[in-house]
């Protein structure tokens, strides 16, 4: 059997399972309990055709090289339609109306499914499950409440989309674009976003039962400008995808908790987090200008990042020095009293900033600094302008890198504290080491003028290539 002519046709309990309808127009058919289970339907034309209690589980729609043109749907309605497994690659699906579909491991790789009412209700979710959308077009889709578990949305265009309610776990959507998608009541869960555009997304309500975390990865995304409140973003990969950085300029992260995430290196000039962010990496992150006031960074490590003009009011492990010249304090737990590991920025001005005890790093910023670690093992960096610089007990760190000007440790212990040059990717032999009356001056050609390392009343003899991170 190959190309039927079935155009505005009644067709009731018709069984074509297993059969070649190659080349068949369905145009505005009526078709009720038919079966096409593994039916060859390519080429095939359904447009404004109406499938109740449908059965095409396992067909096959896609072209070849016999039947070139894409099975069309458009403007079809599909109440109670199984296509699970189906081949509906390169489809047209445009405006299709559905009700309980089933979409499930079906291939809709570059289908279009733009303007598709795809929508349900938690209750009865339309099961879009393992299903393959790479490259497909979902634009200005109704998607609510739809069950994309297991799906591949790679480089899918989901541009105006509602997505409101909608399950997104264990799905692939590389390269895919949100922008302008409704996003609220989502379920995210271990689900990869890397290189996606979520540019001005408004992001609402993503809650996880307690104890579970989201496992996302946004790396080398776009979220620039993006509204995310009320979400669970913990164990998540914000760090760079290759070459290419996590663009979060502008990003407001409202009472969202992204514990334990990997903000490595992105680009987050202008940021908003005010909820959790404890034990998250922010490492050589551009928090430039931030407002990271009320966060909570407990065992955050920020070491390299750049805080120049961000604030942070009532933060908890975190405090942020402005343009003038401050005195800034570690802090303490206000329960328990206990020290807490701190990470202060002088950024601008001659700062005076004291880590007190615990675990602290100590960035002076520009300007002439004064940085005292005190009791634990603290990382200092004095950044540019001529600092002083003193670890205080425990075992301490000094950063050095391009442009450091003309520093001073003061109580430097020889086999407990390290001076870091990792910056400058030198060995110890490119070090001039010199005894200057009770101080040991420590200068390179590498350094350049200007910017040498005095250990006060240190002996030169003791400085060897131990005392050194290279
Ligand atoms: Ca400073
Ligand atoms: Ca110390
Ligand atoms: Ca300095």
């Amino acid at each position: 059997m190959s190309a039927l002519n079935f155009s505005n046709q009644l067709l009731v309990g018709n069984n074509f399972s297993g059969q070649n309808l190659n080349g068949s127009t369905f145009f505005k058919a009526s078709l009720t309990d038919v079966q096409f289970v593994g039916t060859l339907l390519r080429g095939t034309n359904f447009s404004e055709a109406i499938l109740i209690n449908v059965n095409a589980s396992n067909a096959v729609f896609a072209p070849n090289t016999n039947f070139p043109a894409p099975v069309n749907f458009s403007l079809a309605t599909l109440q109670n339609v199984n296509f699970s497994g189906a081949n509906l690659k390169q489809a047209n699906l445009f405006k299709i109306n559905t009700s309980n579909i089933n979409l499930s491991n079906a291939n809709l790789t570059d289908a279009n499914l733009s303007e598709a009412n795809l929508s349900g209700e938690q209750s009865n979710r339309p099961n879009l499950t393992g299903a393959n959308f790479t490259r497909a077009n979902l634009s200005l889709a109704n998607l609510k409440a739809a069950d994309f578990t297991g799906a591949n949305l790679t480089d899918a265009n989901l541009q105006g989309a509602i997505l409101e309610a909608t399950l997104l776990v264990n799905v692939n959507a590389t390269g895919a674009d949100f922008r302008l998608t409704n996003f609220t009541d989502v379920t995210l869960q271990d689900s990869i976003f890397d290189l996606a555009n979520f540019s001005g997304v408004s992001l609402s309500d993503a809650p996880l039962p307690p104890g579970e975390t989201a496992n996302l990865s946004f790396r080398g995304a776009n979220l620039s400008g993006a509204t995310i409140d009320d979400a669970v973003l913990t164990n998540s990969d914000f760090s760079a995808f290759g070459s290419t950085v996590t663009n979060l300029t502008g990003t407001v992260f409202d009472t969202t908790d992204v514990s334990g995430s990997n903000f490595s290196q992105a680009n987050a000039a202008g940021v908003l987090i005010n909820g959790s962010a404890v034990g998250a990496n922010f490492s050589n992150a551009n928090l430039t200008n931030a407002n990271l006031s009320k966060g909570d960074f407990t065992n955050a490590n920020f070491r390299g990042a750049n805080l120049t003009g961000a604030i942070a009011a009532d933060a908890i492990a975190l405090v942020v020095g402005t343009a003038a010249n401050d005195t800034l304090n570690g802090t303490t737990n206000l329960l328990t009293g206990a020290a807490i590991n701190d990470n202060i920025f002088g950024n601008q001005g001659n700062d005076t900033i004291d880590g007190g005890a615990g675990n602290d790093y100590l960035d002076g910023g520009s300007g002439n600094d004064s940085l005292l670690g005190g009791a634990g093992a603290d990382i200092l960096v004095g950044g540019a302008g001529n600092d002083t610089l003193n670890g205080g007990a425990g075992n301490d760190t000094f950063i050095f890198a391009s442009g450091f000007g003309s520093d001073r440790i003061n109580s430097f212990g020889n086999n407990a504290d390290k001076i870091d040059l990792t910056a400058f990717a030198i060995s110890f032999g490119s070090l001039t080491v010199t005894q200057d009356a009770a101080n040991t001056v420590i200068s390179s050609g590498v350094f350049g003028a200007g910017n040498t390392i005095t250990l006060a009343n240190f002996t030169a003899t003791n400085v060897d290539a131990t005392d050194f991170i290279f």
